[in-house]
């Protein structure tokens, strides 16, 4: 799917900006909210989360439908041509309705959908409202508790009328990140004309010195199609006719990690014309190696979320510009976009930048059920929305230079039922490998309690691993931690794959201390990746050290955490702790 773009054929008009809002009661569908203006609605802003911009608990605590609606007309010198309603992410899913008619669904909260709305448009105002459903359960991506509801209290029949008071819909994610929803990226409508190109897949390889370029433009309509290069001087480099071919630059400069590169592909078909920017590298695995453009390749970098404050979950660019900024300060290279596809917007900073990107779908929470009959795998109805999921993301991604790895799962069970985590994994995995042209690596986030049972992690291409002895394991105690955390890793040597280490951390308090390292304090924090990291730099197999998490982010309530989870080497107002200014001297020594 191409990102929006104006350009010379195609206009784009953004509906970024306040919305009108009401949380569902029950009623919203039976009385027909969608066909005329919202009553005693709030004002809020999209993109965003809607649970942090008022002080609202039902805001913060809401579980199912709410309603959005703006009005919009299209400029009468755009008709002619083929209008497309576009969502960058609505969380996790949404009813679009135009003047009163469903004109399209979709289920996932992270990953954009489009309609086309030529024939639907009215000539002056047009009424276009959004239902967003919250609810997570055993058949979305994350995953969460079927029936989102609490219970709490006594099975004891004398305690039935108590029982039933504590018994209501609630929402119960099973992932630690706060369950943030709404039109959390922006709303556009973009023209095209009648005829357009609808998909751009580019393959980029290197011979000698020389850029080698498959490409396939897929198109409707009739028209011839034209491709040329343009370096980043706007000179054209190479051309082509037709819709599928190979393109050579001679003399390319690599897109590398840390320096990036990027070419622009013109695609011409009929009228359209569209500018997809990418970049001439290549990335693969060998032996315990993983190389980008044929040299080993080291991964410095963290585990993230999208979170901030009043945005929630929401696309904030500023913060994007501030994060890429401050992974550069530190001398880090990389992240995973744990436990979700991260914004567009996000990967294209990331294009330019030269920052890594393992492209993570929103398979977190795939971890319980294992010891009931009806447990396991079967118990999930995820195994076709995961098919989707694999396939919009590498849809959407596939022509990113900043996507080196795409991984398929957070942290499921891959340990209690051994074979049926494989049987459900390895299609996934072979699906990845199917779809991408660039054939990039594919993992899996395991994090077992017990590896050797685990046949799923050391059937990806690099095996990936949370861990957090000294913390959930052996908490505080540092010492016996790096003997566990050492004795792990002989065991992963044993395996001669490329191995990482993609969470590993500590809450921390910022502005907590203590001389010796006492859990909680930023000193402990500090002391945590000390002990850690002399274990990881003695294995050559080791291909990263991905931190978690990079800054402090909202959870749900709980009481292992204090106003969310603390495990940030920054602050969520990226504010620096202790551990911060140990990577950056760590990183910038590197000689990985
Ligand atoms: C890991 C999860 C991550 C959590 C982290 C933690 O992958 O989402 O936030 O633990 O507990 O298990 O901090």
């Amino acid at each position: 799917m191409l990102y929006i773009k104006s350009n010379k054929s195609r206009a784009v008009i953004d509906l970024s900006g306040i919305w009108q809002f009401k949380l569902d009661d029950g009623t919203g569908f039976e009385n027909n909210w969608m066909a005329r203006p919202l009553e005693y609605a709030d004002n809020l802003y999209v993109p965003a989360s809607y649970n942090d911009q008022q002080e609202k608990l039902a805001y913060r605590d809401h579980c199912g439908w709410a309603f959005y609606q703006c009005t919009f007309t299209v400029p009468q010198m755009l008709v002619n041509n083929r209008v497309v309603l576009r969502f960058g992410a609505v969380t996790h899913e949404a009813r679009v309705y135009l003047n009163g008619l469903l004109i399209t669904e979709h289920k996932g909260g992270f990953l954009p959908f489009e309609t086309e709305i030529t024939n639907r448009i009215n000539d002056g105002e047009n009424l276009l409202c959004v239902a967003v459903s919250n609810r997570v359960s055993y058949s979305t991506l994350p995953v969460g508790n079927e029936h989102g509801t609490a219970f709490f209290g006594s099975e004891s029949k004398d305690l039935e009328s108590i029982r039933m008071l504590k018994i209501r819909d609630r929402n119960s994610p099973n992932f630690d990140f706060f369950n943030y929803a709404g039109i959390h990226r922006p709303v556009k409508i973009y023209t095209t004309p009648k005829s357009y190109i609808k998909d751009i897949v580019l393959t980029p390889d290197i011979e000698g010195a020389d850029g080698v370029v498959k490409y396939t433009i897929e198109c409707q309509g009739e028209g011839q199609v034209n491709v040329i290069i343009l370096d980043e001087n706007k000179r054209v480099v190479a051309e082509s006719k037709g819709k599928t071919g190979c393109l050579i630059i001679k003399d390319a400069k690599l897109w590398e990690p840390g320096n990036a590169y990027l070419y622009q592909a013109i695609v011409t078909f009929g009228d359209d014309c569209y500018e997809q920017e990418f970049g001439v590298r290549t990335v693969e695995v060998k032996g315990t190696q993983f190389l980008i453009n044929r040299k080993p390749f080291y991964f410095k970098g963290f585990g993230k979320h999208e979170d901030s404050d009043f945005y929630g979950r929401g696309m904030n660019q500023a913060l994007n510009v501030k994060d890429i900024s401050l992974m550069k300060w530190l001398h880090a290279n990389s992240f995973r976009t744990s436990h979700y596809p991260y914004s567009e917007e996000m990967m294209n900073l990331c294009d330019r930048e030269g920052i890594v990107v393992i492209d993570e779908v929103p398979a977190v929470g795939l971890n319980f059920g294992w010891n009931d009959p009806e447990g396991g795998y079967a118990k999930f109805k995820t195994t076709e929305h995961h098919r989707e999921v694999i396939q919009d993301l590498i849809e959407r991604d596939k022509n990113h230079p900043c996507v080196v790895m795409w991984s398929i799962a957070n942290e499921p069970d891959t340990e209690k039922q051994p074979q049926e985590a494989y049987n459900y994994f390895k299609p996934l995995y072979d699906l990845a490998h199917q779809l991408d042209s660039q054939n990039r690596p594919v993992t899996l986030v395991a994090c077992q309690n017990d590896y050797l049972r685990d046949i799923t992690a050391p059937a990806m291409d690099v095996i990936c691993v949370n861990r957090y002895y000294g913390w959930y394991e052996l908490s505080g105690d540092l010492e016996l931690a790096g003997e566990a955390f050492k004795n792990e890793m002989e065991y992963w040597q044993k395996i001669k794959k490329p191995w990482m280490i993609t969470e590993y951390g500590a809450d921390t308090i910022s502005g907590l201390h203590s001389v010796l390292p006492n859990m909680w304090s930023e000193e402990f924090q500090t002391e945590f990746y000390r002990v850690m990291n002399s274990i990881l730099d003695q294995y050559d197999f080791v291909v990263g050290e991905q931190l978690w998490n990079f800054a402090d982010f909202n959870t749900i309530q709980g009481m292992m955490r204090v106003g969310g989870n603390k495990k940030g080497i920054f602050t969520r107002d990226r504010k620096p702790k202790l551990a911060a200014h140990y990577f950056k001297d760590r990183w910038e020594k590197s000689q990985r």
